[in-house]
């Protein structure tokens, strides 16, 4: 069995790829909450939702987020009424919210709404909220604190942030089996999610990075900068402003603690010595998932 700590679209991409050298059933993604959202009274958990959808073939790739063929009569009318519709939830995803709503209130968890979600969908991974309580990454920026989604979505991350809280995660207990599946996987991948918003909340939750350390041979994380740049959303940015070096020699910094193994694009073949001393071993491939091939590649290397 594989565990795959996972934020939302470069984790969605690397366990989908994993699908071509893995049967769905052993892989297990441990999924990060610090995104999730509480709006017009609806619980939203936009991670697992993305890789739900991703995994069941169902994302809208154009967005990265939310389901392809979406309309958004619910929303444009919401605008109209001067509602909050800057979190554009789609007239299908819609359900998805008041689905998971629905069963919070009626005393089921995060953890078995995700089971449920993943269930419906036909998702034969297991998918598992790294904990069932309320967990929120805030943001401290020039212009104040703000919300996870205040800041990525509202603001289009593009204010400059001093330094990141994820609140909750000392007092949060891990979800039933996370630590279970730490312990006894093979293997555990860091997926190519940011490492300091999507990761990090991960490694917070108690239990989780003492697994992980004294693991550590067992981790591979794949980097989510190639070439001094973020694949996607403000990897690079964040790095930059809280002091990291903008690179995957920054990434492999961050974990070196509770990493031995390093898998970095052939762009920055070059600095694989400054990551070997971190006495981490380095796996050089394309990283970049842009087509079926490069992603069963990064697979294969994943789990070589
Ligand atoms: N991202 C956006 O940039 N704009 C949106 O309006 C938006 C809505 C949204 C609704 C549901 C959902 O599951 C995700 C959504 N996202 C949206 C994506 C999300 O804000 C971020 O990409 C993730 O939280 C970062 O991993």
């Amino acid at each position: 069995m594989i565990a795959v700590l996972s934020g939302g679209v470069g984790a969605a991409r690397l366990l989908l790829a994993l699908e071509d050298v893995l049967d769905p059933s052993e892989v297990t993604a441990v999924v990060n909450v610090g995104d999730d959202l509480v709006l017009h009274g609806l619980t939203i958990c936009p991670d697992l939702d993305t890789i739900t959808y991703t995994l069941a073939r169902l994302n809208n790739d154009e967005l990265g987020w939310g389901l392809r063929g979406e309309s958004w009569r619910v929303m444009d009318e919401l605008d109209a009424l001067g509602g909050q519709a800057w979190f554009r939830l789609g007239d299908r995803d819609l359900a998805t919210h008041l689905y998971r709503s629905q069963r919070l209130a009626e005393g089921a968890t995060k953890a078995e709404v995700a089971e449920e979600l993943a269930r419906h969908h036909g998702v034969a991974q297991r998918l598992l909220p790294v904990t069932n309580d309320l967990v929120s990454t805030v943001f401290h920026t020039t212009t104040g604190v703000l919300s996870f989604q205040d800041y990525f979505v509202r603001h289009h991350h593009s204010i400059p942030v001093t330094s990141i809280d994820i609140e909750g995660a000392a007092a949060a207990r891990p979800a039933p089996g996370v630590l279970d599946v730490l312990r006894e996987a093979e293997r555990i991948v860091i997926a190519p999610s940011n490492p300091l918003i999507s990761i990090d909340p991960i490694l917070q939750i108690p239990g989780v990075r003492d697994i992980l350390r004294q693991r550590r041979d067992a981790v591979i994380a794949v980097s989510p900068i190639i070439n001094g740049a973020a694949i996607k959303g403000p990897a690079d940015r964040l790095l930059l402003e809280l002091g990291h070096d903008v690179s995957c020699v920054g990434v492999a910094q961050f974990y070196r603690e509770v990493c031995g193994t390093f898998v970095m694009d052939v762009t920055d073949a070059n600095l694989a010595e400054a990551i070997s001393n971190f006495d981490m071993k380095v796996r050089i491939t394309t990283t970049i998932m842009s087509n079926p091939e490069h992603a069963r590649a990064l697979a294969r290397e994943v789990l070589a």
